[in-house]
């Protein structure tokens, strides 16, 4: 093969979220999120554990920016804890909150890092949710003005801003089926946080053009690429079903003006379906400068007529899985990748990808091959990608650290740092060290 190099402006970079590795729960007038609340439940998290520690990077964040800068990252994605901004969710402003971020950005710029912010990464204030969260219309208002004041503060600074994580994820593992906070399950409830996330969306963008800032945004939606399990009419279309729920859900709205009708039909005829004024596609549907994706794996589906919903059910592959169980399928970010930008023709950041394994440490270090495998062979597709006329600006590693992975709890390991919970030590893994030498050389590195 050939030398597989990357254009010159790509943008390699590492990405970690707040509640997964801050710490600092309640210090410096931080108000409780919905993950404080959630992760304080008993039985909500694996072995109870929860954020309020983390990787203690709230005090640690110099000693992270140094390791990034020994990987050699070229930007650095985080999000901001919007309850360390505003502890009660709008209203009154914490300087502390503010100025823990002040120095953050600043240390990264000192090193030549880019500062990439994702305003919401699932820390909604508790007190915004025991006004109806999600479901209550006005967060998307209250989001707005918690953009805007970021926007106020570090417009100029920040070249790149993510409005939303993965809202899916918050949606429906938060509001439909109960595993992420705040615990409810009610699907009707979980569509209806869907679109209030996709109205917070369009109203930060709107604030943000309004400013008149010179960065980019956009939003980050994870998706799977989906295969039928055969050839059959009946499995093609339930992988139809399962590409508009899983994958097109958020994009066609934004890019289409609509929800993917297929799916709108189901909640029809399942009393899902909610109200909302048609206004509302106008601020949804503001242009944004990139997308976002979080590619981890993959699913195959078939048609199945047991499924009282969507009608599929999923196939289990073969193939090798990583410690969360995700099949490992590198050729499926390559496929999404050109799909999507067939159709809906936006600039691609790959904001996520990544795998867990057991780590070890053994004398001091991490050999943790299977990491690099995965990492290697994703990258390969990213450039594939491009070759073939993707127009993919960056990519980012899930995730800089060792962290907090919701529901697990400390189980998986992410990073490519491993972090010592007990002692806070960190050690940079092998993988870390495979990253740095594709940074270095803007190439695919085969061995
Ligand atoms: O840890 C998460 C992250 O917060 C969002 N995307 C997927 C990762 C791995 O599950």
């Amino acid at each position: 093969m050939g030398k597989l190099s990357f254009p010159k402006d790509f943008l390699w970079g590492a990405a970690t979220a707040a509640y997964q590795i801050e710490g600092a729960w309640n210090e410096d007038g931080k108000g409780e999120s919905i993950w404080d609340r959630f992760a304080h439940t008993p039985g909500a998290i694996f072995q109870n554990q929860n954020g309020d520690i983390a990787c203690d990077h709230y005090h640690r964040y110099e000693e992270d920016i140094e390791m990034m800068s020994e990987i050699g990252l070229k930007a650095y994605r985080f999000s901001v804890s919007w309850p360390r901004i505003f502890p009660e969710g709008r209203g009154k402003i914490n300087p502390k909150g503010l100025s823990f971020y002040e120095r953050l950005i600043e240390k990264l710029l000192e090193k030549n890092i880019k500062p990439v912010i994702t305003l919401y990464h699932w820390d909604l204030p508790q007190e915004l949710e025991d006004k109806g969260g999600w479901l209550n219309r006005d967060t998307a208002k209250y989001f707005a003005e918690y953009a805007n004041l970021l926007f106020y503060k570090f417009g100029d600074i920040v070249p790149i801003w993510i409005t939303l994580n993965e809202p899916g994820v918050c949606a429906f593992l938060g509001y439909g089926w109960g595993w992420h906070a705040p615990g409810k399950k009610d699907m009707k409830g979980a569509f209806i946080a869907s679109h209030n996330l996709l109205l917070a969306h369009g109203l930060a963008v709107q604030a943000y053009r309004e400013g008149g800032y010179k960065g980019n945004i956009g939003i980050t939606v994870n998706v799977a690429t989906v295969y039928p399990a055969s050839n059959s009419e009946e499995d093609i279309r339930a992988a139809e079903r399962q590409d508009a729920y899983g994958n097109r859900w958020f994009l066609d709205p934004i890019f289409k003006k609509e929800y993917p009708k297929v799916i709108w039909e189901i909640l029809e005829k399942n009393h899902w379906n909610f109200n909302y004024p048609t206004s509302d596609w106008n601020v949804i549907s503001i242009p944004i400068d990139f997308l976002g994706i979080n590619y981890y794996t993959r699913t195959i589906v078939a048609y199945d007529e047991q499924d009282p919903y969507l009608k599929i059910k999923r196939i289990p592959s073969l193939n090798e899985h990583t410690e969360m169980n995700w099949e490992v399928y590198p050729d499926g970010l390559y496929d999404i990748l050109i799909k999507i930008y067939k159709e809906y023709q936006i600039p691609i950041y790959i904001t996520e990808n990544g795998a867990a394994y057991n780590d070890t440490v053994e004398d001091g270090r991490v050999r943790d091959e299977k990491r690099i495998e995965y990492l290697r062979e994703h990258i390969k597709r990213v450039y594939f990608a491009i070759r073939d006329g993707v127009d993919l600006k960056g990519y980012f590693v899930w995730s800089l650290m060792d962290n907090f992975e919701w529901g697990h709890g400390f189980s998986k390991r992410f990073g490519i740092i491993y972090v010592d919970y007990e002692t806070q030590k960190r050690i940079l893994k092998d993988s870390a060290y495979f990253y740095k030498k594709v940074i270095e050389e803007n190439r695919v590195i085969e061995d």
